[in-house]
């Protein structure tokens, strides 16, 4: 399922972010035309030390129908879920947490469509810094 890409608000009324957390941009996903239970996924594209990270974003999740949100690692076919977000908070929210990453491990932000469309969840400023928060 596509992870999007925007700016101000987006398409449906009644959801998702007015403007990006930080910057113009932000990611979201839109349940329009999707079904519940529908997932998308946010990869990390390098490999960590082995080491504790600091990991930081920004969440946004707004609408009667909004699924989940959660934050997990995947070490092969291991997943562990680390955080799984309240998705009724409204506006943007930040969110840090100490997280221990390794030469294997895949950090995923997942997104799961609720039971309508008016249920964008969106993301920001997501980043990953060595050392404890
Ligand atoms: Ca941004």
């Amino acid at each position: 399922m596509a992870v999007y890409l925007s700016q101000g608000g987006t398409d449906t009324r009644g959801t998702g972010p007015g403007r990006a957390y930080s910057g113009s941009f932000y990611k979201y996903i839109d349940p329009t035309g999707k079904s519940q239970g529908q997932k998308a996924e946010l990869v990390s594209n390098k490999a960590f030390l082995d080491t504790a990270y600091c990991f930081f974003f920004a969440k946004h999740s707004k609408g009667r129908d909004v699924g989940s949100l959660e934050v997990l690692t995947k070490d092969g076919t291991q997943e562990t879920t680390h955080y799984l977000f309240n998705t009724s908070v409204k506006g943007w929210e930040s969110f840090s947490k100490t997280i221990q990453l390794n030469s294997n491990t895949k950090l995923i932000i997942r997104a799961t469509v609720g039971s309508g469309q008016k249920g964008d969840i969106a993301v920001d400023e997501v980043t990953v810094t060595p050392g404890q928060c």
